[in-house]
């Protein structure tokens, strides 16, 4: 392919990336299997909804097998939103499959998960992969938000990869896409259709981990972006001493992106989702708590300063939190009426009648276009799409009118100039760090491992990541150990647990011991823009909240 790439795209392609020492050697592993598990909660009843796949044991790769070749031909899906090192992932199975058999194939499903049931693919080849190694993106196969989780869809999904030849599926997505690939395992092995699937952990929100999984895969990378970009902000805002800066920051529920870019760059002021959860706060409180550091700092003639904020904000604040629940049901149930309605202040009319009186109050101080942002379409798994929610707006409005208040009662003497942001697409395609380049070629050689060794319903894992890649350990958990049962769109149903910001935990309380300092002065740090060689290349350089929750492990 005759195309132009630049001086650093043509290194990146170069770049090998290394794999924990039990892979080295190639795909054909001897494993040590642990003790039988359990799920987190609801044992019995994720027992009952999966006795193929309950119960099986930990998987860690030992030592190498002498090579035997066997027949794998894997189905490859990338499901949800991009995340760095994606690529890699496709590279690691290619390569893996490969080292048992170079017969060995790999289909990638176009588009996400319905393209393997639209029956929509490539093979991959070695020249086709080859401008692809350590890029970001998914654009090799594209991806989607197609939710698989019905019989028919298995049905189907099982007839197009028997018709390649395909007997394992890895799918590579978050805790919904990994929720359902275990149910996809399960349904496989109940009917005894010879495909095996296996999950890869991914998303930059940070919210696929547990015991078992460190960290999901393009948080490094999207975390480090963001950070790069505050960095600058906070030189441009101390230069000219006259903005501040709001940043909306991805992750649609969790806080983790938001706390780990203060971590790298001392803001301000880092609101927690979760934070504001446990305390109950109201939108004013956090009004006027960010009003109180502003004041702070005009005070002492800084009218400027930096403020992160996370995407899933306004989900945690329990009012509005009630508020979008009472409107998902009526957006399901009245959707069509919805629609019919043209004029918006109708629209709010019919919508704020069908609330119950408190979220019909706070429906209605809300701003125009916040009130429109939260009747939006939701997305295919019944979510409010919190990333078109201008959150960083909002607030900015509202403290406009709390600080005019206030310096008419004498409280504040200064002037408030505000600047919005959001950085959320700019982080998930970035070509992967050294880290993420070489966990996620880890990731997809263990699910060839796994597949291989012919494991169904495990979740691909590398260990040890704080450590130099020599000493990662490599093998599979069984999905439906992090799993349990949770009340969603008024159904009980199994699901990987999501990890929310836990407050007791160390990344948080490293905050909780800055913020005070890092509100009044300047500690700004600037991280710079990733970096792939010098001083910071070496891939044990992790995430502050990596190395906080694995610290004393
Ligand atoms: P995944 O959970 O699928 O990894 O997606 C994460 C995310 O990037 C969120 O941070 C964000 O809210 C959402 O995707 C945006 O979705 P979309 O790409 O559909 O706009």
């Amino acid at each position: 392919m005759n195309r132009e790439i630049s001086p650093l795209q043509a290194a990146r392609l170069d770049y090998k990336p290394k794999l924990p020492t039990c892979l080295k050697m190639g795909a054909n592993v001897e494993l040590s299997e642990g003790l039988k598990t359990q799920s987190i909660a609801d044992q019995d009843k994720i027992k009952a909804l999966f006795p193929n796949t309950y119960g099986l044991p930990i998987i860690q790769f030992k030592n190498q097998l002498s090579a035997v070749s066997k027949l794998i031909n894997i189905g490859l899906v990338l499901s949800g939103g991009q995340a760095p090192g994606g690529h890699n992932v496709v590279a690691g199975i290619f390569d893996g499959i490969k080292s048992i058999s170079k017969d060995n194939k790999l289909y990638g499903f176009l588009g996400g998960p319905g393209g393997l049931v639209d029956n929509k693919y490539i093979e991959i080849t070695a020249d086709f992969l080859q401008n692809y190694r350590n890029t970001g993106g998914f654009d090799i196969i594209g991806s989607g938000r197609t939710k698989l989780e019905k019989p028919e869809q298995f049905d189907i999904a099982a007839k197009n990869c028997q018709a390649l030849g395909i007997n394992a599926i890895v799918i590579v997505g978050g805790d919904d896409s990994n929720t359902n690939a275990c149910l996809l395992a399960e349904y496989y092995l109940a009917k005894h259709i010879p495909i095996q699937v296996v999950g890869c952990p991914k998303t930059i929100d940070g919210d696929l981990k547990n015991e078992q999984i460190e960290t999901s895969f393009g948080f490094d990378t999207a975390c480090r972006v963001y950070s790069e970009l505050i960095g600058n902000l906070m030189r441009d805002t101390s230069s000219a001493k006259k903005y501040w800066h709001f940043v909306k920051l991805m992750g649609r529920s969790a806080s983790h992106i938001t706390l780990e870019c203060a971590l790298q760059t001392h803001p301000n002021i880092t609101l927690i989702g979760e934070e504001v959860l446990s305390r109950n706060l109201k939108l004013m409180d956090i009004v006027n708590d960010i009003a109180g550091v502003i004041a702070k700092r005009a005070a002492n003639k800084m009218d400027y300063g930096v403020v992160l904020i996370p995407e899933g904000l306004i989900e945690f604040i329990p009012e509005i939190k009630s508020l979008i629940a009472e409107l998902n049901d009526i957006m399901a149930n009245y959707s069509s009426a919805i629609d019919g309605i043209e004029n918006l202040s109708e629209k709010f009319d019919y919508i704020t009648q069908k609330l119950t009186p408190n979220s019909a109050k706070v429906y209605l101080t809300l701003p125009h276009g916040i009130r429109q942002q939260l009747i939006m379409d939701r997305d295919p798994h019944g979510n409010v799409q919190v990333s078109r929610i201008d959150t960083e707006k909002l607030l900015i409005e509202m403290l406009e009118i709390r600080l005019k208040a206030w310096k008419a009662e004498g409280k504040y003497k200064g002037k408030f100039s505000a600047l919005n942001h959001f950085f959320g697409y700019e982080g998930r395609c970035a070509a992967p760090s050294n880290f993420d380049a070489d966990y996620c070629y880890g990731l997809g050689f263990t699910a060839s491992a796994l597949v291989g060794s012919g494991k169904s319903g495990y979740m691909s894992s590398v260990r040890n990541l704080t450590k130099n890649s020599e000493t990662w350990t490599a093998g599979g958990i069984p999905i439906t150990m992090m799993m349990n049962v949770e009340r969603r769109h008024g159904e009980d149903k199994p699901v990987i647990q999501k990890a929310l910001v836990r407050l007791d935990k160390a990344p948080f309380i490293e905050l909780m011991k800055n913020r005070e300092k890092w509100a009044i002065e300047n500690h700004y740090l600037y991280p710079g823009p990733i970096q792939y060689f010098g001083p910071s290349e070496v891939c044990d350089l992790v995430t502050h909240t990596l190395k906080l929750e694995q610290q004393g492990k």
